[in-house]
């Protein structure tokens, strides 16, 4: 998958109006997930997955603060995401059909957010985003 220059522009524009509100975001989509599709639980049996907790609140965060770091690589997101990836392929073992329920609940969140802003070309860019970003996170898995 290849971002276009149109798609990067979008996704650097979403971003500015995540502004401060990205851990907010990362763990209303972390709940969504959990929410929508219960087996993800099954990677946090450590978490409380409940409505409000500490552990989903900071695990958001670190979420957002990820895609933050990806966006300001667009053009070497598997260099900036390197060591991301050998933790979730080689450590976590997450099955990569995960990454497009939490990507699907990234986008859920942000349309929530920001109606408006969240045009059909929006939602194919940042589509492309977060697959771009889950074959890099899924790729070293073989
Ligand atoms: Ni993921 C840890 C980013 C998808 C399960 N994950 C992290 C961390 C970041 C991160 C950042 C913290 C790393 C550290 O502590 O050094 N994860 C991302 C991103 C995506 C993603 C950007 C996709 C967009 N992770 C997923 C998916 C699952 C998942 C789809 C499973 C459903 N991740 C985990 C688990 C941990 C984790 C489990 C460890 C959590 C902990 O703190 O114990």
């Amino acid at each position: 998958m290849v971002l276009s220059e149109q798609d990067k522009t979008n996704i650097k524009n979403a971003w500015g109006k995540i502004g401060g509100h990205g851990a907010e975001y990362g763990a209303e989509a972390l709940e969504r997930m959990f929410a929508g599709f219960p087996t993800t639980k099954t990677y946090f049996p450590h978490f409380d997955v409940s409505h409000g907790s500490s552990q989903v609140q900071a695990h958001g965060k670190k979420v957002a603060d990820a895609l933050t770091k990806a966006v300001g690589h667009l053009d070497d997101l598997p260099g900036a995401l390197s060591d991301l990836s050998d933790l979730h392929a080689h450590k976590l073992r997450v099955d990569p059909v995960n990454f497009k329920l939490l990507s699907h609940c990234l986008l859920v969140t942000l349309a929530n957010h920001h109606p408006a802003d969240f045009t059909p070309g929006m939602h194919a860019s940042l589509d492309k985003f977060f697959a771009t970003v889950s074959t890099v996170l899924t790729s070293k898995y073989r």
